[in-house]
């Protein structure tokens, strides 16, 4: 039930609610989160908040409640429509006293008026007698035993009924405002209970024997980041006022879905399943993108779970921003702006730790600061606890926020938001770089130690790969950005040379960490993960078979650090984001030597999708075509077993790169763009769209 409710989550970018039913299931963990509404608590770190339940309606048959955990269910269909977001289930029920009534319950939350949620109930009952709705609004909801939010203040204007409610902590007004009413059959009675904090409207109606009955359920959401406190309430009244009724608003709910979608499709011909599957991870982006917000990024696992808390990673920039780069790059400057914003929160952290300039935190909420619990439980054994190191020293995550930047700069031109912002999240985190690069002077290089790379069974490790080259990479682009600058806005150059402090030697000292910053390739080609890595202990995933478990869990967290299983292959992801700086033949040797030692099935979700296009390129497609099937079915299949803690949304962000990246083959520089057609056997048709420095660009594969 747990992953069904997170594949079934529907959302508008401005909120996302899990697929729990109206009238509720035991064990349900039902959640409406909405972006940027954090709160912290006591011993948990800040969370995105759970706030009140606006789906509740429940129905009784001549008193009987319906309820799928009792009675008889003669047949059941649940059904989501990615092209619109529209959720319906039919279910044809009998109750324990042989009432029996079909039942459709649709829901969606509106693309084209994000502050507005529509329920629709439609019951063909065949029995005599009465139905009664309770629609409510329930303000007792927590995040999984964690109440975030209290009631402030309920009530009942000309039949509309609103419910205000506050965050504990960050003190975020909630206001959400409801209409219930039938379109058909004979309203019997009908009373609002004020119940506190689950305010509720009562409808009772005559129920004929196959005559339809339809509830409708309008409700209308604002918080306090949308408007002052105070005009909360009013404003989320005035709002369901003139809010557009159903068929016309699920009419403008589908333009705008057309919409969304006319850019950022991927059509697939000759393989159903991976259609389905590549549109439902572009769905779930849909829904989480912050669409007319840059005060917010997406969270690990979206808006559709509790897991990670709501925290952004290097997830959005990596994974998820290029699809949004690529397809609607108004979304992207969103989200880059929300790493802009931070840049304060960025310099305390770095300063904190003794470095210089910008240092963005390893998970981020809505302050930017550094987020990432210390402790967690361990699953295995709750009463112990295990020390999480990532918010101390996984740094890489600064160079792929400069990284995203530059990205989004190259392929779409957007000069005016570089200068102004780009730029400085490129000088800044390059500060940082210099500073925390430590002079090793036996051996004459500077080195980053005591850090975790993207592949995080192996903690404490030296000089990792990924992370020095991209220190340098961010290094070395923050220099040829200022030159850029003091060509194309010296009086921009000017002031962040002066802010930031960008004086002769200071950019002297970068080239010096350039040019002598520990980042070797071997003769054999296999640039090592991290020094060391290759005189741990072999393992090969193959060997390892069968197994439903990580490596991780295999061989313990100690255990693991002693070994060469890799959770992610680090190195393929960096010959990914830097390939115009490496061979192929350099690509082959590393592909060849990490696959084998990867955790793909079970370690981390970020890896195959990318993996998959590194495959791609060294020709070896059904390695590629089973990779893709790990990142694109990650969730629908619930294959590592835990999509119920919330969507992977990086691996949605993945699934599209490797479509596009892999499979196509696409290309892209300043000037131009080609493909390399590598369709999987099967696939006779591949189409998408892209936008390349403004102009759409449109690609059409064939078998
Ligand atoms: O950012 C990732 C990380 O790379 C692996 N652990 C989970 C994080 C959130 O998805």
């Amino acid at each position: 039930m747990h992953h069904q409710e997170t594949i079934f989550t529907i959302g508008n970018g401005y909120l996302c609610t899990r697929g729990t039913f109206e009238e509720g299931y035991p064990g349900d963990r039902g959640a409406t989160f909405i972006h940027g509404v954090f709160d912290a608590a006591r011993n948990v770190n800040t969370e995105i908040v759970n706030e009140p339940d606006w789906l509740p309606l429940t129905v009784y048959l001549n008193g009987e409640r319906f309820g799928i955990n009792h009675g008889v269910v003669a047949s059941y269909r649940r059904t989501l429509s990615v092209r619109d977001g529209l959720l319906t289930r039919t279910v044809v029920w009998q109750s324990p006293g042989g009432h029996r009534a079909t039942f459709t319950f649709e829901r969606f939350a509106s693309l084209a008026d994000p502050h507005a949620l529509y329920l629709r109930c439609h019951i063909v009952p065949e029995f005599s007698g009465t139905l009664e709705f309770r629609a409510s609004l329930n303000g007792h909801t927590d995040n999984l035993g964690v109440v975030h939010t209290y009631w402030v203040d309920q009530g009942e204007r000309d039949g509309v009924v609103y419910l205000d409610n506050r965050t504990r902590e960050t003190k975020i007004e909630t206001a959400y405002a409801m209409r219930v009413q039938t379109t058909t059959g004979h309203q019997l009675s009908r009373a609002v209970w004020a119940v506190e904090n689950k305010p509720c409207v009562m409808v009772r109606v005559q129920a004929r024997p196959g005559n339809e009955i339809v509830l409708d359920k309008q409700v209308v959401v604002y918080t306090s980041r949308d408007v002052p406190a105070e005009q909360v309430v009013s404003t989320t009244l005035e709002h369901l006022n003139n809010v557009a009724a159903w068929d016309q608003a699920v009419e403008k709910n589908a333009e705008a879905w057309e919409d969304a979608w006319e850019n950022s499709d991927a059509v697939i011909e000759g393989d159903d399943e991976a259609q389905r599957a590549v549109r439902f991870n572009l769905y779930q982006l849909h829904i989480v993108a912050p669409r007319r917000d840059d005060r917010v990024s997406i969270g690990a696992k979206a808006l559709s779970g509790f897991g990670y808390r709501g925290h952004a990673f290097w997830d959005a920039e990596i994974f998820m921003l290029p699809f949004f780069t690529h397809t609607a790059p108004a979304i992207a400057r969103n989200l880059l702006d929300y790493r802009y914003r931070h840049l304060e929160a960025a310099r305390a952290k770095a300063k904190a730790n003794g470095c210089e300039g910008a240092q963005f935190a390893w998970e981020s909420a809505d302050t930017g600061e550094e987020v990432t619990p210390t402790w967690i439980p361990d699953p295995a054994d709750r009463r112990r606890l295990i020390r999480i190191w990532t918010g101390d020293i996984e740094i890489h995550i600064s160079a792929d926020i400069a990284y995203a930047a530059h990205h989004y700069w190259r392929m779409t031109g957007d000069d005016t938001w570089y200068i102004e912002k780009g730029v400085e999240l490129i000088l800044d985190t390059a500060k940082f770089w210099a500073s925390r690069a430590e002079w090793d002077a036996e051996n004459q290089r500077y080195e980053y130690n005591d850090v975790i790379g993207p592949d995080e069974y192996h903690d404490h490790v030296n000089n990792n790969a990924y992370t020095n080259r991209m220190a340098q990479w961010n290094l070395q682009t923050a220099l040829d950005v200022l030159d850029w600058l003091n060509a194309e806005a010296p009086a921009r150059a000017n002031e962040l040379v002066n802010e930031l402090d960008l004086t002769p030697a200071r950019l002297a000292q970068w080239q010096d960490v350039i040019q002598k910053v520990y980042v070797p390739i071997p003769p054999s080609g296999v640039i090592e993960q991290f020094e060391g890595y290759c005189n741990l202990k072999p393992v090969y995933m193959a060997a390892l078979e069968p197994r439903d478990i990580s490596t991780q869990q295999l061989f313990g967290i100690e255990g693991s650090n002693q070994r060469q299983a890799i959770k992610q292959p680090d190195v393929l992801m960096l010959l990914y984001l830097l390939r115009e700086h490496y061979a192929d033949d350099i690509v082959r040797v590393n592909y060849d030597f990490y696959a084998p030692r990867t955790d793909s099935t079970y370690g981390s979700s970020l890896g195959p999708g990318i993996q998959a296009i590194i495959a791609c390129e060294v020709g070896k497609p059904d390695e590629a075509y089973k990779l893709f099937q790990l990142a694109a079915e990650s969730d629908l299949y619930d294959l590592r077993r835990n999509a119920s803690d919330g969507i992977h949304a990086a691996s949605c962000g993945a699934t599209w790169q490797a479509v596009v990246f892999g499979f196509a083959g696409l290309r892209i520089t300043e000037t131009g763009w080609t493909v390399a057609n590598r369709l999987p056997s099967g696939w006779t048709r591949l189409a998408f769209k892209f936008l390349h420095r403004g102009k759409l660009q449109r690609v059409e594969l064939t078998a």
